[in-house]
């Protein structure tokens, strides 16, 4: 079934009732579930329109809107494969991305056009349009000339829904394919163990404030695919602000958040126990949750927050328990969801007793179907009998609970963002009288995770690392730019001449205060 047509049937019968009101543009905007309906037709109905291959690649970047969730939800609807792309990445970041998706249709926003516009009409993109978050565009334009009803195209289980890059350890960011069936067997499996049914079965509605990108899995799939499918109203933020949510959390019962995002909570004196009376359940999750924000949040809001473990390749993996609340263990991301094989096995593939601590497998109906035209990085990023290697690395308790304790894979965490050191080095590495460099994690007390770069000079070249850091604002994205960049005379490596970045991590460590 198409994931749009499952979706669909969560909506409430009565479509003129509010599905989505803004809370930070000019004025409130309500749209109703009709208004969803209608214009998601419309959008996928000019891409019909286009007599595109079935599963074109549509690829977004745009500022996060209610139109921008209906051209997702109208990509599904039209068959074709969404594409959704970080706004803060620069000119190289997304010709890489258009060159590798060769996507049929790019949307941008109108500041952006000229650059993208030429990048994809370079690689062979035929339609660009624009849209922007003040409901204006070319997109739009467009769509108004198309009729408002349209029978979603019919897709198998396995039939492409999204690819979502997710930098690689070394060399360029990979697709990973999810399939209609994988995004509907992971939302349905959330839709019942987080109580979405429940609390619509019980006459009662969820209202979710809706607050992340849409361009990655948490804000997009488990958020929007959640709200959807339960028929529940969104209290819509374009960006986060930790005042305006707290406001707006006395008539909310769901939020989700990255750590962050409770972090910056926690600092706005308007957050009140009595604000989180009708809340029933905060979500976090991509990227770890310190036991010292758990714990302050149960404190202030007398609410346990909920952690679960996910990725791109596979959705949602594990999640501590919805009821009771007591069962929710802080420092841990819970139980495999069900359907959800996770397993620990050593270095060696061999498994691993309950508490002792190895690389995390899984396997479950809403594992990808691949990497993007990648087969031997696929091939080798699962085992024998199939299953998947997440590069995390943890444990699992006698009872099943989930540990996660490092990642085996060199990636930085920041903010909910992942940052490939390998990705920045390069960047770093092609500047003129760089030697080497090597970019480390270190705690940050807002961002959970920062990048902090060594830089070694070529012999005779004199080098400046504000410098660095300015060459790099204008190449990637803003959240990769590490916040400092040292530059020393030599990177400690070990006796293989392998880099010891424990040894710069160990060294930088409380550089933010961590
Ligand atoms: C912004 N900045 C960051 C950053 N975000 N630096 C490091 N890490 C980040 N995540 C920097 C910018 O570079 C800029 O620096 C300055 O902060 C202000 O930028 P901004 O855009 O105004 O920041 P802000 O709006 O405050 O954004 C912070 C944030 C955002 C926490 C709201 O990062 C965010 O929305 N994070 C959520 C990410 C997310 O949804 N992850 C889910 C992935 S899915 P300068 O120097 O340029 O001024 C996944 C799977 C799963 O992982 O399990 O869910
Ligand atoms: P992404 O590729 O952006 O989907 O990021 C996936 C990675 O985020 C996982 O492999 C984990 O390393 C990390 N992650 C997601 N959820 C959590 C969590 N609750 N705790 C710790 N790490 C997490």
């Amino acid at each position: 079934m198409n994931l749009f047509t499952a979706l669909r049937a969560g909506f409430p019968a009565d479509l003129a009732r509010i599905a989505v009101e803004t809370a930070d543009t000019p004025a409130p905007l309500h749209y109703t579930w009709g208004d969803l309906e209608r214009g998601s037709a419309m959008l996928a109905n000019l891409l019909a329109s286009l007599s595109l291959p079935p599963r074109s690649r549509v690829a977004m970047q745009v500022d996060k809107s209610v139109e921008a969730l209906m051209l997702y939800l109208a990509v599904l609807r039209a068959g074709h494969v969404v594409l959704p792309l970080n706004t803060a990445y620069q000119e190289a970041e997304i010709a890489y991305f258009i060159g590798n998706a060769e996507p049929a249709v790019v949307v941008c926003s109108k500041r952006n056009f000229g650059w993208v516009a030429r990048t994809a009409f370079n690689a062979g993109t035929k339609h660009v349009y624009t849209l922007d978050d003040d409901r204006s565009g070319t997109l739009l334009d467009r769509a108004a000339f198309h009729a408002d009803r349209h029978e979603p195209v019919p897709a198998a289980p396995d039939d492409l829904a999204a690819i979502l890059y997710t930098s690689g350890t070394t060399g360029r960011s990979k697709g990973a394919m999810l399939t209609h069936g994988n995004l509907l067997a992971n939302a349905q499996v959330l839709h019942e163990a987080w109580g979405w049914a429940g609390v619509n079965r019980a006459g009662g509605h969820d209202v979710l404030v809706h607050a992340l990108p849409i361009f990655h899995v948490h804000g997009l799939f488990v958020a929007i695919h959640g709200a959807l499918l339960s028929g529940s109203r969104m209290i819509w933020f374009n960006r986060f602000d930790p005042r305006g949510v707290a406001a707006r959390l006395p008539e909310a019962t769901v939020f989700m958040g990255v750590p962050t995002l409770y972090v910056r909570l926690l600092a706005e004196p308007a957050l009140t126990r009595e604000q989180c009376a009708r809340m029933r359940l905060f979500v976090s999750g991509s990227a770890p949750l310190l036991i010292e924000t758990f714990e302050a949040w149960q404190q202030r809001t007398g609410h346990t927050i909920l952690e679960r473990y996910g990725m791109s390749e596979t959705v949602m993996l594990t999640s501590n328990p919805y009821r009771p609340e007591s069962a929710r263990r802080g420092g841990t991301v819970g139980p495999a969801l069900p359907g959800v094989g996770v397993r620990v096995r050593s270095d060696k593939g061999a498994p691993l007793p309950a508490g002792e601590i190895g690389g995390i497998e899984v396997e479950g109906p809403s594992v990808f179907a691949g990497y993007w035209r990648m087969p031997q990085k696929t091939a080798e990023e699962f085992t024998a009998d199939g299953w998947f290697k997440t590069g995390d690395v943890g444990r699992i308790d006698a009872d099943g609970y989930v540990t996660i304790v490092g990642r085996s894979k060199d990636l930085i965490i920041s903010g909910g963002y992942n940052v490939y050191p390998a990705e920045i080095e390069g960047f770093i590495n092609e500047m003129e009288g760089v030697a080497e460099s090597a970019l480390v994690g270190v705690p940050h007390p807002d961002f959970g995770e920062v990048g902090v770069a060594a830089v070694v000079a070529r012999p005779g070249a004199a080098l400046d690392g504000e410098a660095i850091l300015a060459a790099l604002k204008q190449r990637i994205a803003n959240f990769k730019v590490p916040k400092r960049v040292f530059v020393v005379p030599d990177l400690p490596r070990n006796a293989m001449g392998k880099v010891q970045k424990n040894l710069l991590r160990e060294q930088h460590k409380s550089l933010f205060g961590g």
